[in-house]
């Protein structure tokens, strides 16, 4: 079970590494600076031994157990895990309102019980098939609360990265993305959302790995 839990964390790692690579930062604005030393900085903080994932279940191995519905449409396990693992599958869901211009989500509510700052990782993916169209949205997102059960939001959903799905049946990662919570924040909901914009066909998506590490370092010692 231990080896489950930190497969995703070793891929968020790895994609941090690249992203500290990489980060375009021919003009050194102030934004370009904070994403390279963001990632640089959470290449350190995975790379020790505190790294955990904090969120219950971000893997799907078995079930949906603890994601709840949020929407007209259907919440299901999937075998088709993001990475091919046997032993493990995805969230799938389905949107399944009427009309164009509906949402529909799963989401996860986390208590805050350490640090304040995260870093957030997951995979999404699109089937090919009757009714799917990349013109519908669909990606990972999240949203602080100020309270532990996620019932009073400070602010909108924000993304975890840019973009939606943009390719059927392709893995795409979405983050790292950090997250500075709020200084009222008690709590953290993750999210999967499926815009709706065609207005015909059901749209469905896959959601797979979500990855939350928090550490304190970042606002302590960095920021
Ligand atoms: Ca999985």
């Amino acid at each position: 079970m231990r080896l489950i839990i930190q497969r995703p964390v070793r891929g968020l790692l790895s994609r941090l590494k690249d992203a500290a690579r990489t980060a375009p930062c021919s003009q050194p604005t102030a934004g370009c600076r904070g994403l390279r030393r963001a990632a640089l900085l959470a290449v350190f903080v995975l790379g020790s031994a505190q790294a955990q994932n904090l969120v219950p279940n971000g893997a799907f191995d078995s079930d949906t157990s603890g994601w709840q519905l949020d929407g007209a449409g259907q919440l299901v396990w999937s075998p088709m895990d993001a990475n091919g693992a046997p032993g493990s599958g995805a969230a799938q869901l389905t949107n399944t309102s009427p009309s164009s211009g509906f949402g529909t989500g799963f989401k996860r509510c986390i208590p805050m019980t350490s640090g304040t700052a995260w870093i957030l990782s997951a995979k999404a993916m699109v089937p090919s098939g009757v009714g799917q169209s990349l013109l519908n949205e669909s990606r990972p997102a999240y949203r602080f609360y100020s309270d532990t059960n996620c019932s009073t939001p400070i602010g909108g959903p924000i993304d975890f990265g840019p973009g939606n799905v943009a390719q059927f049946d392709l893995w795409q990662n979405f983050g790292p993305r950090l997250a500075v919570a709020p200084p009222q924040a008690q709590a953290i909901e993750l999210r999967g959302l499926i815009s709706k914009l065609v207005a015909s066909g059901t749209p469905m998506a896959l959601f797979d790995d979500y990855v939350a590490v928090s550490d304190t370092a970042f606002l302590n010692g960095f920021e």
